[in-house]
């Protein structure tokens, strides 16, 4: 059999999964996403030049590796084939605009429900009425769509080839769904004719790429091949052991490259959980270490100099620093194997560097996060200091020519996540790395 190599955010998404499964895609025969949508963003820098992918795997960008959109996934067809009308670009013509051959390559599950439009127009409905108390969600409609998922009534990619199956699917959903949106949400609801016309051409576009993943994914095991499940957003985000509700719609955390892909858990050998050298959360919740410093502070500085935005809505996403308790909840979470500690580089100017190695609640140690987003706000950071190493370790692809207190840091990573570090990241190219292991 060949390996399985499952790659996870540990933190709170955005810790640069995709340039990882862009370096693991050399050798791996076979990359699959198996949790989230079109709200993840995983930027790739190729020979300088930058793409950023929602849907499609990050393994596109190898030529040859066939890539999979697993059940677990929920996609938007608009998204993946383009709508002028509503003005979406098409990511399969992005990635074709690189040069790349996408439509021979990827193969998408029978089972993945669908996004709808009129799951966006619930998810943004539902956010401004919740007002101060917004998720801060990405506005795509991933959670009304997991929903539909959940209650048993979405629409799946297989449903599209039978017409009448189809029509009374989505008219059942849209009757639902349209009722909240004008009666509970005074709102205009969404055209059935419209989308069910809109599915009916999406439908021609993906037809060939329609298949059995799990049983592509056996195969390829069978034939040894090595497979890349790539994770999106974050261990913290996920809806069962995150910050809930906190969190995105999924089961971010390493369980869902079994049930999102329909590969049994004993096929999984190794499991990469990806870290930042600090931290960042983008949308509402908790986050201990934030740096709430002000705009000349080290916050600002750690966004500025890591571009620290988000990659589909642009928002400013908060900075603080690395905690390394809510990092060992998430990797027994994930059976983390080996870390990756991505972005050092953006810590080069600092003089003093602090982790976070253990909270405080009402006066008490404790030595393990509280379960969910109400006590997670109350936790006291408490941090330790280490001197900065004050000089560039950009592009830095040998660990000999770290500086040394930059050698210190990972180590203390090392030591207080009682995980061992597999390969850092100094830039954002494949050239930018460092493999330990
Ligand atoms: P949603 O849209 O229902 O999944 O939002 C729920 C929460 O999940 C967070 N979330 C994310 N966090 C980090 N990165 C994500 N992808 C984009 C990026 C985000 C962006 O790569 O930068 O552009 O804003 C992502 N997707 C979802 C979200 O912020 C909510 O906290
Ligand atoms: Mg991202």
């Amino acid at each position: 059999m060949g390996k399985s190599v499952v790659v996870i955010g540990a933190q709170w998404g955005d810790e640069g999964k995709g340039k990882v499964v862009d370096l693991l895609t050399d050798r791996a025969q076979a990359v699959v996403r198996f949790q989230g949508g079109h709200n993840a963003g995983h930027t790739l820098v190729i020979k300088g030049k930058k793409t950023a992918l929602n849907l499609i795997p990050s393994g596109v960008m190898r030529e040859g590796a066939p890539c999979y959109i697993g059940n677990g996934v929920v996609l938007s067809l608009a998204h993946i084939c383009g709508n002028p009308r509503l003005g979406i670009k098409s990511e399969l013509e992005t990635v074709e605009a690189t040069g790349m051959e996408v439509r021979s390559r990827l193969k998408i599950s029978e089972a993945a429900p669908l996004v709808l439009p009129i799951h966006a127009r619930l998810d943004q409905a539902r956010e401004k009425a919740r007002g101060e108390a917004k998720i801060g969600t990405t506005g795509k409609g991933i959670g009304p769509a997991y929903e539909d998922k959940i209650a048993r009534r979405a629409v799946r990619v297989g449903d599209l080839y039978q017409r009448d199956l189809l029509a009374a699917k989505l008219g059942e959903l849209m009757a639902y769904h349209n009722f909240v949106l004008s009666h509970y949400y005074k709102e205009a609801p969404e055209d059935f004719q419209q989308t069910l016309d809109d599915l009916l051409a999406y439908a021609e576009v993906i037809k060939p790429m329609v298949a059995d993943v799990t049983e592509h994914l056996r195969q390829h095991l069978k034939r040894g091949d090595n497979v890349l499940f790539e994770g999106a957003q974050g261990a913290l985000l996920d809806i069962d052991h995150g910050t809930y509700p906190f969190v995105t719609s999924s089961n971010t955390t390493a369980g869902g490259a079994a049930t999102g892909t329909g590969v049994g858990p004993r096929e999984l050998d190794y499991v990469l959980g990806i870290v930042k050298a600090y931290a960042t959360r983008v949308g509402s919740g908790p986050f201990p270490t934030e740096l709430e410093d002000g705009p000349e502070g080290i916050g600002a500085h750690i966004r500025k100099v890591g571009d620290e935005f988000g990659t589909v809505t642009r928002r400013p996403r908060r900075c603080g620093w690395f905690d390394a308790v809510a990092a060992r909840r998430s990797i027994f979470n994930n059976s983390v194997s080996g870390l990756v500690v991505t972005k050092l580089d953006v810590l080069d100017e600092l003089e003093v560097i602090r982790i976070c190695t253990g909270y405080k609640l009402d006066g008490q140690v404790i030595e393990n996060p509280p379960i969910g987003a109400e006590g997670f706000e109350k936790v006291e950071p408490i941090f330790e200091e280490l001197p900065g190493w004050q000089s560039s370790t950009f592009g830095i692809s040998r660990y000999e020519d770290l500086p040394e207190n930059a050698r210190r840091y990972l180590k203390r990573m090392e030591e207080v996540t009682e995980t061992e570090i597999a390969i850092v990241s100094t830039g954002p190219d494949r050239e930018h790395t460092i493999v330990l292991h």
